[in-house]
C-alpha cells in the first residue's frame, strides 16, 4: 500500500493494488526522475499503449504528448496521472479535471490563450464537444456576465451541453 494511492480520493474503478501497479510501472520508465516524481512526454506513448495496455488511438496519444509538452512544460507527475485515472469513469468529474488543467496559470479563469492551447484536448476525449471559438463560448458560458470565463462556468457549460446532447 503506497502513500500515493492512499492520497487519491474516490477511486471506485481502480483498486489500491492497481494504482500501486500504475505507480510502479510509471517509476520504471526511462525518463522518470525521483526529484519531480515525473516522466517526460517521450515516455507518455509507452506508458499508455505498451505498459497500461489501454486502447488509445494514435491521435489521442499524440494529443496527450502535445498536452504534456505545451501545457505542463514537458513533464507529467504521477499525481497528475492518477488524477486522470481516478476520474475516467465519470465524465463530469473528468471535465472538472480538464478545466483545471486548462487553467494553466491557476487564476480560476480560462483565458483565450488557454482556450486555444487546450480545447482540442477536450475534443479528443469527447468528439461531440462543439467546434467553437472563444467569443462564442464566452457568450454562452459567461453566466455572471463579467466578460470572463471562470473554471466553474466552463464546467457548467460542458455539463449542460452534454446532458442536452446538443451540437
Ligand atoms: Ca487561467
Ligand atoms: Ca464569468
Amino acid at each position: 500500500m503506497s502513500a500515493l494511492s492512499d492520497a487519491v480520493p474516490g477511486t471506485p474503478h481502480f483498486t489500491a493494488e492497481q494504482l500501486d501497479e500504475f505507480c510502479r510501472i510509471f517509476r520504471t520508465l526511462p525518463t522518470y526522475r525521483a526529484e519531480d516524481d515525473a516522466i517526460s512526454s517521450s515516455d507518455v506513448p509507452v506508458f499508455y499503449r505498451d505498459l497500461m495496455k489501454w486502447e488509445r488511438t494514435q491521435e489521442q496519444i499524440d494529443v496527450y504528448v502535445d498536452c504534456v509538452e505545451r501545457a505542463l512544460g514537458g513533464r507529467m507527475t504521477i499525481t497528475q496521472y492518477l488524477q486522470y485515472f481516478t476520474t475516467q469513469h465519470d465524465k463530469h468529474d473528468l471535465f472538472r479535471v480538464y478545466v483545471e488543467n486548462m487553467d494553466l496559470n491557476k487564476d480560476g479563469f480560462i483565458s483565450p490563450e488557454e482556450f486555444k492551447l487546450c480545447w482540442h484536448i477536450l475534443k479528443t476525449h469527447d468528439p461531440t464537444i462543439a467546434v467553437i471559438d472563444f467569443e462564442e463560448l464566452l457568450e454562452q458560458a459567461d453566466t455572471n456576465k463579467d466578460g470572463k470565463l471562470s473554471n466553474d462556468e466552463l464546467v457548467a457549460w460542458l455539463k449542460k451541453f452534454t446532458s442536452r446532447g446538443k451540437y
